[in-house]
């Protein structure tokens, strides 16, 4: 990795099916993820909060589908600033709903293609996010960003074409346990590398991450990560919008960190989802820094002492 952070606030909640990720980016700022990032030696610049490119008329046929010019115009400016940020340093992107992963996996796809380096995604969701704009029934966009990037069919002419499709080979999911009908048909024809809630409890989270790390490493690959807050259990996470039970625990999420700081292939973040009207006390922001604190390389024994 480089010594560079580049923080980038992506204020986006027209995904979602409420309101308040819009205050997520503030929130990570307040629960000190600067000085968390300062404090492991990077040097941090924030490049304040994107904002959407001009909105178009784009009205589609179905009609629970909500947001759409929006969701474009997000999905443009993020991909430039991703593009961007990431030939000079490590971007970490502060939603903002989920949607915000169209445009940053778009912007960090085209620029691992401009270095002829094979890209790769760690997706860490309670959901797959793997719904066409044909199948979601409930109209929220943070539902479709994993089948848009991965080109499925149907978004040609409602959103920016992609530059470089992400491989869904290249695509590893975990903790999944909310899966729509028509997602989990979609993920296995299009063969995205899942593993749900049991197959945590059944083999453990390190297998499942070691077996992806080393497919990534044998390709020399770079590997994205975007993690939703609904990736963790909510009784540790309550700042979500979409709380499943049975989520990852505190240790199985910070193990999952430490192992893809370890492996030297991450070249960006997604911390998303974050809803902190819906937060107590600002812990579930104070989690997501923690969590990017040891992908960034903390130490369980240098972590700070700190009182809740
Ligand atoms: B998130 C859902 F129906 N699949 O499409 C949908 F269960 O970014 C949930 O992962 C989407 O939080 C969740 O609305 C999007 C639903
Ligand atoms: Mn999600
Ligand atoms: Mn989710
Ligand atoms: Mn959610």
């Amino acid at each position: 990795m480089t010594d560079k952070c580049i923080l980038i606030g992506a204020p986006v909640q027209d995904g979602a099916g409420r309101l308040g990720c819009e205050m997520g980016p503030s929130a990570y700022r307040a629960a000190g993820l600067r000085e968390a990032l300062t404090d492991l030696g990077f040097v941090v610049e924030d490049r304040g909060n994107v904002a959407p490119g001009p909105a178009c008329d784009i009205v589609h046929p179905n009609v629970a589908v909500h947001h759409l010019p929006e969701f474009h115009a997000w999905t443009r400016s993020l991909a430039e600033a991703a593009f961007q940020a990431s030939g000079e340093g490590v971007p970490i992107f502060l939603g903002g709903d989920h949607s915000l992963s169209a445009g940053t996996i778009a912007g960090l796809s085209r620029r691992a293609k401009a270095e002829s380096r094979e890209f790769f995604v760690l997706w860490l969701d309670a959901h797959p996010d793997f719904h066409t704009l044909e199948t979601t029934t409930s109209g929220n966009l943070h539902g479709t960003p994993m089948a848009y990037v991965t080109g499925q069919h149907g978004f040609g002419s409602f959103m920016p074409p992609l530059e470089a499709p992400v491989k869904p080979e290249n695509v590893c999911m975990i903790g999944l346990r909310s899966v729509d009908p028509a997602e989990r048909n979609a993920l296995r024809e299009a063969g995205v590398l899942v593993h749900d809630m049991r197959a945590v409890d059944e083999q453990g989270i390190a297998p499942l991450i070691r077996r992806f790390l080393e497919r990534v490493d044998a390709a020399d690959g770079v590997l994205h990560v975007s993690l939703d807050v609904d990736f963790l259990e909510p009784a540790i996470a309550p700042g979500v919008g979409t709380t499943v039970p049975g989520g990852a625990t505190f240790r199985e999420a910070h193990l999952v960190m430490e192992m893809l700081h370890d492996c030297g292939a991450v070249r960006s973040l997604d911390l998303v989802e974050l809803n902190p009207f819906l937060d107590e006390r600002g812990r579930t922001a104070l989690l997501m820094v923690d969590l990017a604190a040891s992908l960034m390389g903390r130490r369980i024994l240098d972590r700070p002492t700190r009182s809740f």
